[in-house]
């Protein structure tokens, strides 16, 4: 049996500004995915850097750093059997010009950087990741 697992899902300042945060949502809510918390936020440069750890020294962290900060994004943590894995497929590739047809990331990415939506890939990283961005308190 699959385990019912939860993964962070971030809709980044590109999805936001374009006003897409419904059409996104809704996607995730028509494939059965439950929402446990929701909120919109705007990251600190900490936040990011811990957050966006695993990539320190790669020659696009900085640029990512300051892409997740420039603006409100949208938190979800969805919970569903296979969550983290059948998200990553919605979102298709990281690059939008590579991303299959039908996934978010080819229907509405812009670049590699403003590629509209971040999932978690693991478990380990998705319970780090949440802890960022979400306190008990948000989990209603
Ligand atoms: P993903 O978001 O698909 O998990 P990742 O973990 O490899 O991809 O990278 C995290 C983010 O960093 C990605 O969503 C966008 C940015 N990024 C990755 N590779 C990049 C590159 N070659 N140039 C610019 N930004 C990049
Ligand atoms: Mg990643």
């Amino acid at each position: 049996m699959e385990q019912e697992m939860r993964t962070l899902v971030l809709l980044k300042p590109d999805a936001v500004q374009r006003g897409l945060v419904g059409e996104i949502v809704y996607r995730f809510e028509k494939k059965g995915m439950k929402i446990a918390a929701m909120k919109m936020l705007r990251m600190t440069k900490g936040s990011a850097e811990e957050f966006y750890s695993v990539h320190e020294g790669k020659p696009f962290y900085n640029g990512l750093v300051d892409y997740i900060t420039s603006g409100p994004i949208v938190g979800l943590c969805l919970e569903g059997e296979n969550v983290i894995s059948i998200v990553r497929t919605m979102m298709g590739k990281t690059n939008p010009a590579e991303a299959e047809k039908g996934t978010i990331r080819a229907d509405y990415g812009i670049d590699i950087g403003k590629n509209t939506v971040h999932g978690s890939d693991s478990i380990e990283n998705a319970e780090k990741e949440l802890s960022i961005v979400f306190d008990e308190a948000d989990f209603v």
